[in-house]
Parts: C-alpha cells; structure tokens; sequence
C-alpha cells in the first residue's frame, strides 16, 4: 500500500506549445524531449488515508495541484485516499521546479502502492493526465509524444549530449504553461504556423538523432524555440518569458559557435536557458555562461533514463 518512485525531469527539442484537448492533454502537434540525469523527483504514494494530501518539498500543496493529483489516481481505478509526498532533489529551488518529473513519479509510484502490473505506456499516459510533459518522463532518454502516451525512441546514451541549465531568474514564473499555451493558441496569429512547423520539425529531428547528428539536432532545437517563443510573444496579452540573462546566453553561445565550439540553445516557457553540446566541450560551454550577467547557475546535464520504483511495500 506504500510506494516510491523516481522520475528526472526532460527538455524537449521540439516542444509542446498547445493542446487540441484541453481536458485530456492531448497535443496538437508530436514533441521530442531528452531526460536530465540531475533534475530528479522522488515521490512517496500511501494509500489507505483519511483524506487525499500532497507535500511538495515539505510543503502542503495547492488545491489545484492535489486535484490534478487525484485526476491521476483516479484515471488508474484507485479509489483509496492517497498521502503523498514529492521532493524535487535539484541543485537549488530556482524556478526549476518540474510537474514533469513530479506526474511521472506520481503515477509510477501510485500504481505501483495499489499493486498494479501496468505496461510504460499506460503510465505515460497516466502521467500524462497531471501534466503534458510528464507522459515524456516516462519513458526518459530520447522520447516522443504524439497522443495518449510518449515512447522512449533512443536510450539515453544514443547518442553523447550535454544538456547545461542556466538558471537565469529566481521564484516562479508569472504565467503558467497551463495558462500561456492556451492563451497562445487561443490569440496568437502564429499559432497555426507554429503548430504545422513542429508537425515538420519532428521527422527531421528524429533523422537527425538516427544518425547522431548533433549539431543538426542542436540547430533545429535552437529555431524551435526561438519559433514557439515567437508564438507566446504574440499571444494578446503577450508572453513575454525571457530575462536579461536568457539573451545573453543566447549571444555567448552565437559568439562560441562563431569561435568553432558547437552549442546550441533550447529555452522552455520560462527565463532559463539550456545549451545542448558534445560533452567534450561541456566545460567551456559551461564556462562561458557563467560569464553571462545574471546567471545564478549552471547545471551540467546528462541524458537520464525513465522512470523507476525504488520501494514497494
Ligand atoms: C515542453 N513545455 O514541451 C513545453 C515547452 C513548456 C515549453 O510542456 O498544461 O507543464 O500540464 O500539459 O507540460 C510545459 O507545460 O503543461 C511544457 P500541461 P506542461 O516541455
């Protein structure tokens, strides 16, 4: 009736920007993300409370997310009351905060606590009901979601990457993704443009992680972005993400290509910048941020694998 599971967070490559369900998370365009080995959630599911109750870092968390919560168990037939508890065991508590890792742990563990045999799939798409992105932890390493549930297309060591998070602000953000990506693509005129570029972005993207290209893959990550920000900033009220510090990282890392080093940017619906390069050149890539005004932190990344229980009882 107990169990805890472990979850790493994932960026994505090409990224979800818009729901064609918003009830049931569906995207509407298909998302490819790689896990980080050293953003991490661990989460312990009871069941057989009074009451259902969800402690994210040692604090009582928000009506809305516990609901989100019970959504998930819901959806797997366990009708016990739950105490949960998340810990996010990442380098500082700056924004980075993760419901990807988080709803992937929940519903590993949740299912795992009522002693249920479910296949990945079913758990991704599980996950998938307290948060989009968490359907990709899942599976971890180089993942894919198109619909219900994401699959694992690489294992993580695919292909060698370094994934490095300037943090670049501090605290949560204004705008939820929750919130912005419907705003986006209920009001912005681009949103079409956006969701027919990812629906291109993906074939190529999966070509070019077959093939280990990882400069191809950087590159394509950097104009996703850029093109799903272009998207938010001409949402009505516009969605604007980026700090300072994100467009300076974006410059060290031009001026690092124009000196021979491959780096390329990716930058989710928040301030914080992540650079995707060989790991050879990790250290100076790592540097050269730090260097960038505003930068709190850089994290060195490694891709990670899915989701795992650690303790069932
Ligand atoms: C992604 N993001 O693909 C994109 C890129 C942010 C920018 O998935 O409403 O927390 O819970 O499905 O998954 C963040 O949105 O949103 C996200 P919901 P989620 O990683």
């Amino acid at each position: 009736m107990k169990a805890t599971a472990i979850a790493h967070a994932n960026i994505a490559l090409v990224k979800y920007w818009g729901k064609r369900d918003d009830d049931l998370l569906l995207p509407q365009a298909p998302s490819l993300s790689v896990a980080l080995d050293r953003l991490i959630t661990t989460t312990t599911v009871e069941l057989g409370a009074a009451q259902d109750s969800l402690l994210l870092d040692g604090r009582p968390a928000e009506r809305g997310e516990l609901l989100r919560a019970r959504a998930v168990l819901d959806a797997a037939g366990i009708r016990e009351r739950a105490r949960i508890e998340s810990r996010n065991d990442f380098p500082t508590g700056a924004g980075l905060a993760s419901s990807a890792s988080g709803f992937a742990a929940l519903a590993a563990a949740a299912v795992a606590a009522a002693g249920q045999e479910r296949s990945l799939g079913e758990l991704s798409a599980l996950a998938r009901l307290g948060s989009g992105s968490a359907a990709r932890s899942v599976p971890g390493g180089w993942a894919v979601w198109r619909d219900r549930e994401a699959e694992q297309v690489a294992p993580p060591e695919h292909l060698p990457a370094r994934l490095l998070v300037a943090v670049c602000a501090q605290g949560p953000k204004e705008v939820g993704s929750r919130e912005g990506m419907k705003r986006t693509r209920d009001t912005s005129p681009y949103h079409a443009a956006w969701i027919e570029q990812c629906r291109r972005d993906l074939p190529e993207a999966l070509r070019l992680l077959r093939e280990r290209d990882l400069a191809g893959l950087g590159a394509l990550a950097e104009r996703n972005a850029l093109r799903m920000h272009a998207d938010a900033l001409a949402a009505d009220p516009p969605l604007v993400y980026w700090e300072p510090a994100t467009l300076g990282c974006l410059r060290a890392l031009q001026r690092l290509r124009s000196d021979g080093v491959g780096a390329w940017a990716t930058i989710d619906a928040g301030p914080h910048l992540v650079a995707i390069c060989a790991p050879s050149d990790a250290d100076r890539v790592a540097r050269a941020l730090r260097l960038v005004a505003g930068v709190r932190e850089v994290i060195a990344c490694a891709p990670a694998g899915g989701v795992r229980v650690v303790e069932a009882s």
